[in-house]
């Protein structure tokens, strides 16, 4: 099968099987035709409807170097303890169809690269339909159907579309560090509003006290009712897997306080809406542009020369008038 030629539905069925079977090669060939925005995603989302929504999945952002990928790769470590099976997703936004993880991470990911109960990919969304609010959901939806219990995905905490990947996951963890300039002052305050549980990385360097305090401060005044989570702050040397057992704690505490509540539900409901809206809105301007709508053209032609206001224009162009 190949990425230019729309599969079969016979073909697709069957990597969705091998899927369901946790073969590797048929979770990456998946993944690999959500990456390339594959012809086949319509019937392959179709096939995997019914048998997803299982997974944990935990977000982690935050800022370039503070310790995501060290970090997620001693999660791995105390989830597999655990007995659990695990899914990495590492979002890249800037690489191009690497197909693979960059060297760094791989290196340091790799005493798990021969634990069957781990599958760990990098993913590249260039051009993907609705880019990455729709590649990663996709992605996801791939993990679960081949039964990980838990998905960590990986997001470079600077793009906004990147931090909303994080933050549609079931567990958001928020990752800072000390010395790294990025105090929570200069952290984007979008980012410290979705923590679920803040880690504090490189707690061996000096500044993890002050950071600490400076979150608890910052946690405090975000209101929160008698009812709410209160995100927990947790300290962590990852690169000495330092703080990890405690941290999974914290995970596996907000999943239970979530699935006790209505918020499970509720979040996973939020993270259907902007996948389909982010769909809907990418097929909408497609069509403006490749004509499939009537006259863009036409209508900017007629908007710049005063012959029609852009209103009217907009209407004209969703065929509402
Ligand atoms: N001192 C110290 N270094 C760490 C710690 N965690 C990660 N590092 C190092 O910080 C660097 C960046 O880590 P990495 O996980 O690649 O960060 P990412 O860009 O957020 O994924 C690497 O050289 C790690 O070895 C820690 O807890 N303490
Ligand atoms: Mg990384």
């Amino acid at each position: 099968m190949n990425d230019t030629v729309t599969a079969t539905q016979q073909d697709l069925a069957a990597l969705v099987e091998g899927a369901r079977n946790g073969r590797v090669r048929a979770i990456a060939r998946l993944i690999s035709l959500v990456e390339n925005n594959s012809p086949s995603l319509r019937p392959l989302m179709g096939l995997m409807a019914g048998d997803t929504g299982r997974a944990h999945v935990i977000g982690l952002t935050g800022s370039p170097g503070v310790g995501k990928s060290t970090t997620t790769t001693a999660i791995i470590g105390a989830y597999r303890a655990r007995g659990m099976r695990v899914g990495v997703l590492a979002v890249d936004p800037s690489s191009p169809f690497s197909g693979g993880a960059v060297l760094g991470d791989r290196i340091r990911m790799q005493r798990h690269s021969l634990d069957e109960g781990v599958y760990i990919r990098s993913m590249a969304s260039r051009g993907h339909l609705g880019g990455l609010s729709t590649a990663a959901p996709q992605a996801l939806r791939v993990f679960d159907v081949a039964g990980f219990d838990v998905v960590l995905v990986e997001t470079v905490g600077v793009g906004q579309s990147e931090v909303e990947i994080a933050s549609t996951a079931d567990t958001t963890l928020v990752l800072l560090a000390p010395g790294m300039g990025d105090g929570v002052q200069a952290a984007k305050a979008g980012i410290l509003e979705i923590g679920d549980v803040f880690v504090v990385n490189k707690a061996d360097r000096d500044g993890a006290q002050n950071l600490i305090r400076e979150i608890r401060n910052m946690v405090a005044l975000d209101s929160h009712g008698a009812d709410d989570w209160k995100p927990p702050i947790v300290r962590t040397v990852a690169s000495q897997e330092e703080g990890i057992e405690d941290l999974v704690d914290r995970i596996e505490a907000h999943r239970e306080f979530q699935q006790a509540g209505g918020q499970w539900a509720a979040r996973r409901l939020t993270r259907a809406r902007s996948e389909i809206e982010a769909l809907a809105l990418a097929t909408v301007r497609r069509e403006f542009h490749t004509g499939g709508r009537e006259g863009l053209e036409d209508l900017a032609a007629a908007v710049r020369d005063g012959r029609l206001d852009p209103y009217s224009a907009a209407d004209q162009l969703l065929n509402r008038s």
